[in-house]
């Protein structure tokens, strides 16, 4: 097992049952004309921690980490989007609408890639969900169990929606997860810091926290 100086308590892992689990690294959040955008927030606070994540995965990947990267996009006839998330909130283009990425987060579409410096590398596991936990209607827990995965370090957008949603969903079905602070990020600061802060009280009642910095000792 390895050790990561993590909070609330050292966090522990070994390889073979870990996986990284990216969660929405999108064009649809991070880029100007996005889903994220169109909501009216400032895409400049997601788009910071793109290096973060960047370098996550590197070590991930040279850990010989089970890679996962999840992204919130719909099927073309919408069929899996509830006419409750369509209609919500006052936006210009709604999910499925036509705008400068293609429809708004809709699977094949330009803005639901993930961005370049973060894609998936051949091999790598992609999980299209069309909630904002990664579990929900996805076959994401058959995928973790097909692999032998119990632990998650988890990274990506934003903190407090679908982060936190899937650290929720995942600690609910018994996994052990790290969630990487700085390689996580909302439009809104304080929400970022408030949920970082929620999730690992009461003795990490959903999951541990660390920065970046406290996983890049361990090497293989
Ligand atoms: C949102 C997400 N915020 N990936 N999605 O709608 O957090």
């Amino acid at each position: 097992m390895i050790t990561v100086d993590a909070l609330p308590y050292p966090f522990h892992f070994d390889p073979e049952s870990t996986a990284i689990v990216s969660i929405d690294m999108q064009r649809d959040f991070i880029e100007p004309g996005g889903f994220g955008a169109t909501l009216g927030n400032d895409i400049r606070q997601v788009a910071a921690i793109v290096p973060t994540v960047a370098a996550l995965l590197s070590w991930g990947r040279a850990l010989g980490l089970t890679i996962v990267h999840t992204r919130e996009a719909h099927l073309p006839d919408l069929s899996d989007c509830p006419t409750a998330k369509r209609m919500r909130g006052n936006p210009k283009i709604r999910i499925g609408d036509p705008g400068p990425m293609g429809r708004l987060l809709v699977r094949g579409e330009p803005g639901s890639q993930i961005i370049p410096q973060v894609a998936p590398l051949p091999g790598e596991l992609v999980v299209d969900k069309p909630g904002k936990g990664a579990f929900y209607g996805t076959t994401l827990g058959s995928m973790l169990e097909a692999h032998g995965i119990h632990r998650l370090i988890v990274c990506g957008v934003t903190t407090e929606v679908c982060v936190q949603t899937t650290l929720r969903e995942a600690n609910d079905r018994g996994y052990e997860c790290l969630l990487v602070e700085d390689a996580a990020a909302s439009y809104f600061p304080d929400y970022h810091a408030q949920t970082v802060e929620m999730l690992r009280s009461q003795g990490g009642i959903v999951c541990w926290t660390a920065p970046l910095k406290n996983l890049l000792p361990i090497t293989a």
